[in-house]
């Protein structure tokens, strides 16, 4: 799954290839740095499935341990207790009531009255997980020309800084050029931590005092990016709720000052939700997509979260494709989301090999 759909155009630069082969990005036989062959797929589908399976790690204990504890009653039936207790379940990672009661559905369905076949519920989950997961591969929107711009924005403290740092940092291993705009004047303290991950990873960084308005700071990030001839230009924002009207509009200011310097832009804009807050991270989220007009999801805190089925009711209530998972809060700690791995990862060490 490409990460980006780069310009046709774009060449990058020898000292970055090497910088990038000395960091262990892989480069191929033509000298390019391939967009998806960073830290995170470096390993192919096998390194990411592992990442998923570390970052799920949580999700999956409370699965195996539920679900194994349905299955140990010898000659258990389907019946309504089982079928509520295998609800509950799978309503505690998450997943939400109408995927949970479509699984319940279809095990009663196929097994009314007979006794537990524990591959078969699997197989239940599995299919109505991953039609529900059912994305196109959906890579990052990107200019023609120019720069482009990713707008990040979401509730206070999901995980837009340290996401757009980890994001920036795969572009940097790219061989892109990136300016960050620390577009989270609220605190002093919010700029200083993107400087800090703008020097660490290699990206440069428009500032401005505490209090200055965020939208100057993302004219400036853009006209930087243009004046520069960086490849990738992403702004930060303060937390906000889609209840604080003011926020809201503000966010509508720096949508226009972008425009204005670059008209298609932004190109994404992206809703980071925190994974550990589940079910509650969808409703402080609910309406924001719309008023924001987001077009993907970061899915951050994936790696702490006892609640990773959420990213089936994140897709289903923000009608957004999950672009990016966080997996941990290191810079490499960012994958694209792939439901198949994902998938595969929930439902690998399978409850049913061996009763607890
Ligand atoms: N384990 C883990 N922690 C994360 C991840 N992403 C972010 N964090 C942590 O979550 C906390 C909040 O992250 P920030 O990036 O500052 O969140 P924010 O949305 O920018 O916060 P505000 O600017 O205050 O709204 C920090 O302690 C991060 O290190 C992740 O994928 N996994
Ligand atoms: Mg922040």
């Amino acid at each position: 799954m490409a990460l980006f759909r780069f310009r046709g155009s774009d060449k990058p630069d020898p000292s970055k290839v090497d910088e990038a082969a000395k960091s262990g990005a892989p480069v191929d036989s033509t000298g390019s740095v391939s967009p998806e062959a960073t830290a995170d797929e470096a390993g192919g589908a096998g390194r990411l499935f592992d990442r998923f399976r570390a970052g799920l790690k949580k999700t999956v204990q409370v699965l195996n341990t539920d679900v194994r504890d349905l299955f140990k009653q010898e000659g258990r039936l389907v019946d309504e207790s089982f079928l509520n207790d295998l609800r509950r379940a799978l309503v505690r990672t998450d997943m939400g009531p109408t995927a949970a009661e479509e699984i319940v559905k279809d095990v009663y369905a196929k097994q009314r009255a007979r006794v537990v076949d524990p591959e078969s519920v699997l197989d239940s989950i599995r299919g109505t997980l991953s039609q529900r997961l059912d994305q196109t591969d959906a890579p990052l929107a990107a200019a023609a020309t120019g720069p482009t711009v990713i707008l990040v924005t979401g509730v206070n403290g999901s995980g837009k800084t340290t996401s757009i740092a980890k994001l920036a940092n795969r572009f940097v291993k790219d061989g892109k050029r990136v300016v960050l705009g620390a577009g989270d004047t609220f605190r002093a303290a919010a700029v200083e931590q993107l400087s800090m991950w703008a020097s660490r990873i290699g990206a440069e960084i428009v500032r401005s005092d505490q209090g200055a308005d965020p939208a100057s700071v993302a004219h400036r990030a853009v006209a930087r990016a243009l004046e520069g001839d960086f490849d990738i230009c992403i702004i930060d924002t303060a937390g906000r709720l889609q209840t604080q009207s003011n926020l809201m509009q503000e966010l509508g200011k720096i949508r226009r000052v972008i425009a204005k310097q670059i008209p298609e832009a932004p190109h994404e804009v992206l809703l980071v939700i925190d994974a550990t807050a589940g079910q509650n991270a969808l409703s402080q989220a609910k309406g924001f997509s719309e008023a924001a007009s987001c077009t993907g999801v970061v899915l951050a805190k994936l790696d702490g979260s006892a609640r990773g089925g959420v990213v089936v009711p994140v897709t289903e209530t923000f009608k957004l494709p999950v672009k990016f998972v966080g997996l941990g809060e290191k810079a490499d700690d960012l994958a694209v989301f792939d439901p198949k791995r994902y998938l595969e990862a929930l439902l690998a060490d399978s409850f049913c090999d061996s009763p607890a």
